[in-house]
């Protein structure tokens, strides 16, 4: 009896975890207070070059699902048909080549047809869009540290002031310090820092990603985006929303009133980057113009242009 339950537990154990895994994505896609409305997997998508990415997403699931379950359901009734019987002697089988081939060349085939089909929609997000002369765009860096992003806006000349890691200080409140923005620089006096993301709905958005200690991920549900941010290195992604936030997941009385109180789309670290990783959310209000203009000038009027005083968060 006892070498038979030890002989099951890794059966057990893979269909708990399978149980788990299902039961916890269905959770996830049925909390419509951080999702908006209901999906099974996924959060609505709001961001038109990443639509190929649900059909991959979908092709790919619904494999895999139909691959388990044949394997489970052939493990099953072997263990249940060759299962221990006196007398009953195993047989001895040294390999059968074709047999191999034709495993391999399956998984070969389907992964190949995987790939291609990726391509497409790999360079739709990937590769940055043609701005047209004339067209507003938004430009800003996010910054990852242990366990917050910070929002580098370039302020009113439009460009990003540099950042140095030796003017950076993990102990400091700052936010320049803690991600090291050069303020002695002409470009970095008057850029904005702030602790939420917000973005004018239908713009496109250049990001610079990077990070200032380990790795993070910077991972958007509602966009299908989601790219390491690596110190020491930049990587540029971009996206655009057909829909403001509030659409989408709608409005709360404790949202600002600025925003017309909407409620903001999930930003999540998908890297566990150390013990307060959990803790490394934020908001990204996608917004009118005119709103995300206000947003500007008040994260702008926190800003201290004259000499002495050390600037509020
Ligand atoms: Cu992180």
């Amino acid at each position: 009896m006892k070498n038979t339950l030890r002989r099951d537990k890794p059966l057990v154990f893979s269909l708990a975890a399978l149980a788990t895994g299902l039961f916890t994505a269905h959770a996830h896609a049925q909390d419509r207070e951080t999702t908006g409305r209901f999906t099974w997997w996924l959060p609505e998508n709001v961001f038109p070059a990443a639509e190929q990415i649900d059909l991959l997403f979908n092709i790919i699931l619904y494999m895999t699902c139909a691959v388990c379950v044949a394997v489970f359901a052939v493990m099953l009734v072997f263990l249940f048909k060759y299962r221990h019987k006196p007398g009953r002697q195993g047989a001895f089988i040294s390999g059968n080549t074709r047999l191999e081939v034709v495993w391999t060349l399956i998984p070969t085939v389907i992964l190949a047809l995987t790939a291609a089909f990726s391509q497409a929609t790999w360079s739709s997000i990937k590769r940055q869009p043609e701005i047209s002369p004339g067209e507003d765009f938004v430009s800003l860096e996010i910054v990852g540290r242990q366990f917050q992003w910070f929002f580098h806006y370039p302020g009113a000349d439009g460009k990003l002031g540099p950042r140095r890691f030796d003017l950076t200080d993990p102990q400091s409140s700052d936010p320049d310090e803690l991600i090291g923005l050069d303020r002695s620089h002409p470009d970095g006096r008057d850029d904005i820092i702030a602790p939420n993301m917000c973005i004018p709905v239908n713009t496109k958005t250049m990001i610079k990603l990077s990070s200032v200690d380990v790795l993070h991920s910077f991972f958007l549900p509602n966009f299908r985006i989601k790219q390491d941010a690596v110190p020491g290195l930049n990587g540029n992604l971009w996206i655009e929303s057909t829909k403001t936030s509030a659409q989408v997941i709608g409005t709360s009385p404790d949202e600002p009133a600025m925003f017309s109180h909407a409620k903001p789309f999930d930003i999540v670290c998908a890297e566990l980057c150390g013990q307060g990783h959990f803790k490394m959310r934020g908001k990204l209000y996608v917004v009118t113009r005119e709103q995300y203009e206000a947003f500007l000038e008040e994260e702008a009027s926190y800003l201290d242009l004259g000499e002495d005083e050390d600037e509020g968060y």
